[in-house]
């Protein structure tokens, strides 16, 4: 199949199209059929206004009835709803987090994980004040699991790695009260505050998801992509590509889906065993492919250059081109409706988690000690399955784009320091990004994050943003399903630079990178803080101060919301595409929104703009108003 150099939306809206027509010939549910269903949607619910933290309600808050049958007013629930949000978002992150650090602890020499970036080990241990001196690595890494696995109930102290934000933050963090803790105490203490007859005040509450997502985003998530970094490699740029054209017709097709790389690391693995492959080859496949989707898709895709298939709304795409053996999932933006919809076609929808079980699933546990098994099992069973493929059913969409992915903080470093040829610093330096963007070559960046959200035409509003973006000069780092949508598009490659106005454009040129950088999953967006930390240390300002703003214009998991708390926390102005439940209160609005609250503890906050040109603008403007204000 030939690459498209750039694919429209309304070409991805035609393959799906033809996809769901495939699916209503087998009778199959559709994401598209349920929210027809859904709607219209419940306005308190939409509004936050509606409590069932205790069995005295629901309570729905009207003016004919202004507080709940406690008592609580509207501000309270709201705010309450917030924080419990915000929690969810950082369990999940965390405990991503938590079961990378146990693989850590079962990495050993010869075994199913071993230690493929041992300086980065050593580094990580001086900054913990670990010696690493004469130690074995893997003695290290088990003393530096263990170390990290106390971060999640340590009974004092802070985050080890809130230590990495600038001395100016720290000093917010600290003044506001909202300096991160042990990762579970602050998810702990989120429930608590919020059981019934305690906390009900609006800015307490604000102030407790803050603190909640920064000990995600500078505790559980930051350790996630670290360690993960440590064990799987840190990822350089390396050529892949996207959309759904990148399932194979004559391979057996499995897609890796969630977001823990330890399962998909052994699936990769085993589907170029030649065992493996000699067995596809037996049932008349010409060989295995495995493609990546959601946040897995990130994973793989940045370390081994797997092919990514699609995004979080694509994910039921996948299945119905009739083309997929296997869809293997571990945690996180699972579609259940994956169970149902795989028994329409001969998909096998393989679960591998106790923390995302599901009906319709064959469930092959995995343990970081029995990996290899594990992931030996689960490749046997996809290309076992390819037998049964339904040929008649067959729908690949002729959608392909390349993609250059695997910008780590530590591949931009060495990008820009193989063009300066400064080797101030053996690991690279920041020096020249800070200097075009002081000169004006590149005005500023966006960090652009999050989902898809049926709430805003799929896609669409990364991609429009980007582009808008680009054109301006503005250099766009993404992460998640974010991420995926530039490579669908065909926005990662190197031939993007087309689309950039002529400061970028020479950029790119000059150090042969997309426009749009790739830097992971959703735990990575850690990346984008340690980046943002590291610029702002460099440049001798706030981060507050450098002309960087973080996007997240389609979110919809709590995740998200959690990731928002701490991307505002560390100083960086946050543009939303949908409402995080808050417009019911106009307190916790103008809290998380006006000059009153975040904004005046930690120097950023958010904005909701629904309308997407206006969005780019406003961001665009918010870009040449820190430049002004630095005087570049
Ligand atoms: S997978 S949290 S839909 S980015 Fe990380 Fe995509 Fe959002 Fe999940």
């Amino acid at each position: 199949m030939d690459y498209d150099r750039f694919i429209s939306i309304e070409r991805m809206e035609q393959a799906t199209e033809s996809l769901l027509e495939n699916g209503r010939k087998v009778g199959a549910d559709s994401w598209q059929q349920r929210v027809k269903n859904q709607s219209p949607q419940c306005e308190f619910g939409e509004s936050g206004t509606c409590c069932r933290i205790c069995s005295m309600g629901p309570c729905r808050i009207t003016p004919k009835s202004p507080r709940g049958i406690c008592g609580c007013d509207v501000h309270g629930i709201v705010g309450r709803n917030y924080v419990r949000f915000t929690a969810g978002g950082a369990a999940a992150h965390s405990d991503h987090g938590r079961q990378i650090m146990h693989t850590l602890y079962e990495t050993k020499e010869g075994g199913a994980y071993q230690i493929k970036d041992p300086d980065k080990l050593k580094r990580i241990a001086d900054e913990w004040g670990v010696e690493s001196e004469g130690k074995d690595i893997y003695d290290l890494a088990h003393e530096m699991a263990y170390k990290g696995l106390l971060e999640y109930g340590k009974p004092f102290g802070e985050q080890l790695f809130a230590q990495r934000a600038p001395e100016h933050t720290r000093e917010l963090w600290e003044k506001a009260e909202i300096m991160p803790r042990a990762i579970d105490r602050e998810i702990a203490t989120s429930m608590h505050m919020t059981h019934m007859g305690n906390s009900s005040l609006a800015e307490a509450l604000i102030r407790q998801s803050l603190r909640t997502g920064l000990c995600d985003g500078w505790g559980g998530s930051m350790m996630g992509t670290e360690f993960s970094d440590v064990m799987f490699g840190t990822p350089k740029p390396l050529d892949t590509t996207a959309n759904i054209g990148v399932m194979e017709r004559d391979m057996v097709n499995i897609v890796v889906h969630g977001h823990d790389p330890s399962v998909s690391e052994m699936v990769v693995f085993y589907a170029n065993d030649p065992e493996m492959i000699a067995l596809a080859k037996s049932y008349g496949a010409k060989g295995i492919n495995v493609v990546g989707v959601c946040c897995t898709g990130n994973e793989v895709a940045m370390r081994q250059g797997i092919p990514m298939a699609g995004n979080f709304l694509a994910q039921e795409n996948i299945v119905l081109t009739g083309a997929c053996e296997a869809v293997v999932v571990d945690v996180q933006c699972i579609f259940p409706a994956l169970g149902p919809l795989s028994k329409c076609f001969h998909t096998k929808f393989i679960t591998t988690s106790p923390i995302a079980r599901m009906p319709d699933s064959e469930f092959i546990e995995f343990h970081e000690a029995t990996a290899a098994a594990n992931g030996k099992a689960i490749v046997k069973m996809a290309v076992e399955n390819y037998k049964n493929r339904d040929w008649d059913l067959l729908n690949i969409p002729d959608l392909k784009t390349e993609a250059r992915v695997g910008y780590s903080v530590e591949a931009i470093k060495k990008c820009l320091d193989g063009v300066t040829n400064s080797h101030v610093d053996e690991l690279g330096t920041l020096k020249p990004l800070r200097d075009v963007v002081k000169a004006g070559v590149i005005r500023g960046a966006v960090a652009m994050v999050g989902c898809n959200n049926p709430k805003v035409r799929p896609d669409t509003a990364h991609i429009q943003l980007m582009k808008k973006l680009i054109a301006n000069d503005i250099i766009v780092i993404v992460s998640g399903c974010s991420a995926q949508a530039a490579a669908k598009a065909g926005l990662m490659s190197l031939e993007a630079k087309e689309l950039c106005g002529e400061g970028l454009k020479r950029v790119c040129e000059l150090v042969g990178i997309p426009p749009i950088l790739h830097m992971g999953s959703c735990v990575d967006i850690s990346r984008m803080m340690v980046l943002a930390s590291d610029l702002s240390k460099d440049w001798g300002v706030n981060i507050s101060q450098v002309p960087v703003v973080g996007c997240a214009p389609e979110w919809m998991s709590e995740k998200a919301v959690s990731i928002g708390n701490y991307v505002i926390s560390t100083g960086i102005d946050t543009f939303l595409g949908v409402d995080p439940y808050t417009k019911g209160s106009s307190e916790v609005t103008e809290l998380l929104q006006g000059e009153q609250g975040v904004k005046d503890w930690v120097e950023a906050c958010f904005t909701v703009e629904t309308d997407i040109e206006k969005m780019g603008d406003m961001m665009i403007q918010r870009i040449e108003d820190k430049r002004a204000a630095l005087c570049i």
